[in-house]
């Protein structure tokens, strides 16, 4: 018996000093496999008397069991250590702040765009897009602008080139979203009510102009469309986009190729302490030029200027969403200065708005 004493000893001893699980199965391969050492010995108990067999017997299968429990409890053992150190290793602190995820915004001219859009959809007016470089048939002949007018030289223009040989008149970048309307005429006739923003470019560059900005322009043409519905579209709509009860706005006599009559439009502000507050106060803001559509335009557009008339008007885009959010000057819009965004809530950039979560 104390073979299977020295056996058992070395045995437990193994078992014991396995590091980990591939080296606990080596042992219990060793002892207990098919062709393990036990499990060989067991083999032997066929050759042996029955007494021996017996005792032997007996003794084999206690030794098999002891071997079994300190295997299982080894393993056990393993298990727990080895999920002891991960739980040691791998620990979160879900105490830690998100990581910030730079997040970007609409820009302040998109938003505006939408939200005149929206006002002006309210009274019936759908909006039309056309094509940044236009003929000058479409930027300026449809809109009685001769050809020797001021608007047309190249300081205020920017012509394309035209193929050598090419003798055509050069396209343009289009000045304004005239032609858009024009277009809009010619497709849809009269009665006719749309709204055209989109980009424009002047060859123009300073403190308060930049090459390319922002214009909308519209338009009502039906049998009896007069001044007054003018002055009531355009109240209703700064009343609705500054976001006021009231508003007042003054009609100045003026002049466009396009219009007759014209008129600029102003309305009701005060400085009061350095801040533009619209709808009262004892100054005026120029803020857009209207007037009634010229017949030679509406001819243009293939309507009967016998049959039909209407108002039409253009704001600046960028300008008004200057007055309206309180932005300083242009160089906001380009040189990144994202102070007056943050403070008028287009958060953007560097502002963390989402939590990053956690790492996975
Ligand atoms: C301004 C002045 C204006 C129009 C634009 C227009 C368009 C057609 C026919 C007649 Cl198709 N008029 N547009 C009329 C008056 C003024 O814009 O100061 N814009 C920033």
């Amino acid at each position: 018996m104390s073979d299977l004493d020295t056996l058992r000893q070395s045995y437990l001893s193994r078992i014991s000093g396995a590091a980990d699980p591939d080296a606990l199965e080596q042992v219990r391969l060793a002892a207990l496999g098919k062709k393990g050492e036990i499990s060989g010995m067991m083999k032997e108990l066929g050759r042996m008397t029955p007494e021996e067999r017996q005792t032997t017997g007996a003794a084999l299968n206690r030794l098999r069991d002891e071997i079994d429990t300190a295997l299982r409890a080894r393993k056990q053992g393993l298990e727990d250590a080895a999920l002891d150190a991960r739980l040691k290793d791998e620990w979160l602190d879900v105490t830690l702040p998100g990581r910030p995820r730079p997040m970007g915004s609409i820009h302040p001219v998109s938003q505006v765009t939408e939200e005149v859009t929206a006002i002006f959809a309210d009274m019936g007016f759908s909006v039309a897009e056309g094509p940044q470089i236009e003929s000058d048939w479409y930027n300026f002949d449809a809109l009685n602008i001769p050809p020797e007018h001021p608007a047309r030289q190249e300081h205020d223009t920017f012509f394309m080139h035209r193929a050598e040989g090419d003798n055509r008149p050069p396209h343009v970048l289009r000045t304004h979203t005239s032609p858009v309307q024009i277009r809009a005429m010619q497709d849809q006739g009269a009665p006719i009510r749309v709204i055209a923003p989109g980009r424009v470019y002047r060859m123009d560059m300073d403190q308060t102009h930049t090459p390319m900005f922002h214009q909308v322009e519209g338009m009502a043409i039906d049998r009896n469309i007069s001044m007054a519905n003018l002055k009531w579209v355009l109240e209703e709509f700064c009343r609705a986009f500054f976001e006021v009860d009231k508003v007042e706005l003054r009609f100045r006599a003026s002049h466009f190729p396009f219009t007759e009559p014209s008129a600029e439009v102003d309305i009701r502000c005060s400085w009061e302490g350095g801040k533009l507050t619209i709808g009262k106060g004892d100054s005026w803001l120029e803020i857009l030029g209207s007037g009634m559509v010229h017949p030679k335009v509406l001819a243009a557009g293939g309507i009967d200027a016998s049959q039909w008339q209407g108002f039409a008007f253009g704001m600046g885009i960028d300008r008004i969403a200057m007055l309206k959010y309180g932005i300083p000057d242009l160089r906001a819009f380009f040189e990144s200065d994202l102070r007056w965004l943050r403070h008028y809530g287009f958060a953007a950039g560097d502002v963390p708005s989402v939590s990053g979560g956690l790492s996975r």
